[in-house]
């Protein structure tokens, strides 16, 4: 079946895959739960495992793409039944009636407000598809989407320990070879975690970038406070600092740390918003699990850059397979520039590949996956077609 490039999936391919040829042959699909090494204390809930689904995808001339959809519990609208669901339904129509149109081609034009934003399953299933198609030309994702990418991406070590472990952690991830550490705060007394902070810039020197992340747990003036308390610190940026994003602004004037999106890109955004009036609106956090599709990741990432806003790649503990198409997105978007937030593998006991997605002196490999890459022993098959 001949599928139109312009459109396959929803976004623009680079000129060389004009008229790609795409027959589907088969698909297999695996559930895997793979164990924390700790409990993962997130916002809303504390997970024992991540749960998630790959997805292996065959054409008829014997190529492979691989996916990952792996809702995560608390940020992700839907679960682990819904998703996998959603994938055996959209798989199906791939497979049995050539289907590749994305989910966003609405046949009735919808406010912005009344769009609900795409599910997990597509940016899963659309890495799947558009990796067949990269390993058929033997090229990553990203020199697929964006036509280059490097071969290696920095990361930023994450500490999301109590405050009494946050200067060793910083010690030991800067000893690691860290150049950019992102802490987690919002937990305790924001005074104390402003201390902290201090704490670590004084340790680390002035050489190491800080990022803070918030997940939105201040109001206004308890974001300020904490502000205020950092302000001499040079914090990069700060993730989410308040629950209204609306006030973020006025964040900005009031105390000059900057600060980026996360969560306010999971959702569906009002296209006339100027960003303009968001001074101090340093970088885009993506996070392309939560933002749902490719088509509205790469819109996002083209916005950011119009802007001069930096677009920053984020998981959400993904497996290794996830992990690798969002290195090879990394290394095409911001390559050996942005230090990414990808540091969320060695927080799980084991993975999905032989070789896990492994960061050395605080660099992680761009690398493309095969079928014989991939260890299944965490997983279950729970459809083939
Ligand atoms: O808030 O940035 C977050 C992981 C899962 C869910 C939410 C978040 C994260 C991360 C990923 O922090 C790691 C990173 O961005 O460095
Ligand atoms: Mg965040």
């Amino acid at each position: 079946m001949g599928v139109s490039a312009p459109n396959f999936v929803g976004i623009r391919l680079s000129s060389q895959f004009q008229n790609i040829s795409l027959e589907l042959k088969s698909a297999r699909l695996y559930k895997f739960s793979l164990p924390f090494k700790y409990e993962l204390k997130l916002k809303h809930t504390t997970l024992r495992q991540r749960d998630g689904l790959i997805l292996i995808l065959t054409d008829t001339a014997g190529h492979v793409g691989l996916g990952e959809i792996s809702p995560l519990p608390g940020f992700s609208r839907e679960t682990m039944e819904t998703a996998l669901y959603k994938t055996t339904m959209l798989v199906d129509r791939m497979i049995n009636f050539g289907e590749f149109t994305a989910h966003h081609n609405d046949r009735r034009p919808m406010s912005w407000e009344k769009r609900t934003a795409p599910s997990v399953v597509h940016f899963g299933v659309e890495t799947a598809l558009l990796s067949l198609l990269a390993n058929a030309r033997s090229i990553s994702l990203g020199a697929m989407l964006y036509g280059h990418s490097s071969n290696k991406i920095p990361v930023n070590g994450l500490i999301r320990s109590s405050l009494s472990e946050w200067v060793p952690e910083a010690d030991f991830l800067v000893n690691e070879g860290y150049k950019c550490l992102k802490i987690k705060v919002g937990r305790i007394n924001p005074t104390l975690e402003a201390r902290g902070i201090q704490d670590i810039r004084n340790h680390v020197g002035p050489d190491i970038k800080l990022r803070l992340d918030a997940n939105r747990s201040w109001d206004l003036d308890t974001a300020l406070e904490f502000g205020k308390a950092v302000s001499s610190a040079d914090i990069e940026y700060i993730e989410e600092p308040i629950e209204n994003p609306a006030d973020l602004p006025r964040f900005y004037d009031a105390c000059g740390v900057p600060f980026a999106f996360d969560e306010t890109l999971h959702r569906i955004i009002d296209p006339s918003i100027s960003l303009d009036s968001y001074t101090g609106l340093k970088a885009f956090v993506l996070k392309p699990t939560l933002i749902g599709c490719t088509a509205r990741f790469v819109t996002l990432v083209n916005l950011a850059k119009e802007q001069n806003i930096t677009p920053v790649l984020s998981s959400s503990f993904e497996s290794d397979v996830g992990l690798a198409a969002l290195a090879q997105l990394a290394g095409s978007i911001s390559g050996e520039e942005v230090a990414v937030g990808l540091d969320t593998r060695s927080a799980l006991t084991a993975g999905t590949t032989k070789i896990p997605s492994t960061i050395q002196n605080g660099w992680m490999p761009v690398r493309t996956l095969s079928t014989q890459d991939l260890d299944l022993s965490y997983c279950e098959l729970v459809y083939q077609s």
